[in-house]
């Protein structure tokens, strides 16, 4: 399995993921599209975009929430997804949002705006629209976890879509973390498998 990642792209969610998993996986370097190496990487997936995730039988698996749904079927004693269908559409409802919405919706705003607009006069509006979205999803994440180590009982793939949020606004200072976002972010930061995985990122 190989997993083609941009250091600190939401692919880290994934990336993240896989280490807490624990079975052998490679990672390779994506590129970003207007780069000299993006060609290439279009040859693989034709989307450009990462996380994408090259499987044993040679099929590439795209979107974050699909190719994350994927590892944790795949992995089923690791319990990243419930089995009775009402716990498991609570998670994809949760990391959908998260991803579509809180990311794609927010936080891409707040650092394209052009990919929104083309008016250069707009940027500072579009920005702030996608700051607000994005720490409205911060802000329900910090409801839902309340105390709880996790946003659900146990840690899901949930988790790891809200993990690379919460690991921008740490880096990146976008939004405000509460503190039990803060300590759901330091809870998977602090695994080392995870921090190595990470941290490997701008080494590759
Ligand atoms: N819908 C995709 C979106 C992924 C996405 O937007 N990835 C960004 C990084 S966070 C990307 O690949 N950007 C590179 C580019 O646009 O050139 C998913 O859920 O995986």
């Amino acid at each position: 399995m190989k997993l083609y990642f941009l250091p600190g792209a939401c692919s880290i969610g994934i990336h993240a993921l896989l280490a807490e998993i624990g079975k052998p996986f490679e990672i390779k370097k994506a590129a970003r599209s207007g780069t000299p190496e993006f060609e290439a990487y279009a040859r693989v997936n034709a989307k450009g975009k990462v996380p994408a995730l090259l499987r044993d039988d040679g099929s590439l698996l795209t979107e974050f929430p699909v190719i994350a749904l994927y590892l944790a079927r795949v992995n089923p004693e690791r319990g990243l997804i419930p089995t009775d269908i009402e716990g498991e559409i609570r998670v994809l409802e949760m990391t959908e949002y998260l991803v579509s919405t809180v990311h794609m919706q927010g936080y891409t705003r707040v650092r394209r705006p052009d990919k929104f607009t083309p008016n250069e006069a707009d940027h500072a509006a579009v920005k702030a629209q996608g700051l607000e979205i994005f720490q409205a999803g911060l802000d329900r994440a910090e409801r839902q976890i309340n105390g709880k180590d996790w946003l659900f009982e146990e840690m899901t793939i949930a988790d790891f879509a809200l993990f690379y949020l919460e690991h921008w606004t740490v880096v990146n200072g976008i939004g405000s973390l509460g503190p039990h976002c803060q300590a759901h972010h330091d809870r998977l930061w602090s695994k080392v498998a995870i921090r190595r995985a990470i941290e490997s990122e701008t080494l590759s």
